[in-house]
């Protein structure tokens, strides 16, 4: 009865901010992302025969909120099994944690993928896409590798590899402007912005537009117009964020330094372009050729602590004995 899975974090190029209903935890709009393969979640899940509720290490620190996600996670898997066990569920991040490094969706599709595993589930991937939705909304995107597309479809939603990492093979390069846990989690952060950005129904109405443009740029493998479309639907989810009340401030002055050192590198040529998530993180997406050029220029900017590099990761997936 247990398990051991790993799972990389993602970062959307075209964006979810904002909740279509909160049961089932439904994004308002699409999504496509890419998943972060130098970046790494890895989760035990014990179930014990007779144990009652569950302990949820993250870090090996317990906090509430994780643990009852987690709980409500796991629920839906027991009533799958038919079990009523509690588990022990050790998640480890070789990365920072809740700091705009999309850890949530790296943990919970590595949570679904282990207690499905241990539990002996074979349930079919939109099951476990659901599943794992309700932990993260971004978490469904982690369970495939590459170029993933999360669409909206009826009263639920569906998810796609648009591309293997072989297929385009992108690097990022991630640009750690602080390294603390944000103040407003991107769950709060959407509920206020819901409610109190003027710009919030623009947002969800100009959406489809950008994941269009997204999803055609990916198929043509047409990196200008991905960068074009992926830089206006990030600031335009930051100007969404910035007049929320109170505002989402999530950027650092080395932030706006990075973005416009990526700016200047593009306008010289460079195949480089920015993304920055609920955080105050750059990460700078490149053709393979760009990425030791952006990764050195990014370095030696005043207030970058660390610069991780990593190609385009794959899916989550169970651990083997012995591994
Ligand atoms: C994204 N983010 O598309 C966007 C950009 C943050 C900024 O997906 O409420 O932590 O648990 O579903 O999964 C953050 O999403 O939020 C997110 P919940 P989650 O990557």
């Amino acid at each position: 009865m247990q398990a051991v899975a790993t799972a990389h974090p993602n970062v959307a190029l075209i964006k979810y901010w904002g909740k279509r209903a909160t049961v089932g935890n439904l994004p308002a709009t699409g999504s496509l992302s890419l998943a972060l393969g130098g970046l790494s979640t890895e989760t035990r899940v014990r179930f014990e025969a007779g144990r009652q509720g569950d302990r949820v290490l993250l870090d090996d620190r317990e906090d509430a909120e994780t643990s009852a996600r987690v709980t409500a996670c796991l629920d839906l898997l027991r009533g799958e099994a038919g079990v009523t066990d509690g588990a022990v569920v050790e998640s480890r991040n070789d990365f920072p944690t809740g700091a705009g490094l999309a850890s949530s969706a790296s943990g919970f599709a590595a949570l679904v993928v282990a207690a499905a595993g241990a539990l002996g589930l074979k349930l079919p991937p939109a099951r476990l896409a659901e599943i794992a939705r309700n932990g993260s909304g971004s978490a469904a995107r982690s369970l495939l590798g590459g170029i993933v597309l999360l669409k909206n479809v009826g009263t639920g939603t569906d998810c796609t590899q648009l591309a293997a990492p072989a297929d385009w093979p992108l690097e990022i390069v991630v640009a750690v402007t602080a390294t603390g846990q944000k103040a407003i989690s991107s769950r709060q952060g959407m509920a206020l912005s819901e409610q109190t950005s003027p710009y919030y129904p623009a947002w969800v109405e100009s959406h489809a537009t950008d994941l269009d443009a997204g999803i055609a740029a990916v198929r043509n493998r047409d990196f200008p117009a991905l960068a074009e479309f992926s830089e206006h639907n990030c600031l335009k989810m930051h100007a969404v964020m910035l007049s929320t009340r109170p505002p989402l401030i999530y950027w650092t002055p080395a932030t706006l330094a990075c973005l416009q050192r990526v700016r200047a590198l593009r306008a010289d040529g460079v195949p480089v372009f920015y993304t920055i998530d609920a955080g105050p993180q750059l990460k700078a997406v490149c053709l393979p050729e760009a990425a030791g050029e952006v990764a050195t220029a990014l370095a030696a900017i005043d207030g970058v602590h660390q610069v991780l590099r990593s190609p385009l990761g794959a899916g989550a997936r169970l651990r083997a004995a012995g591994d």
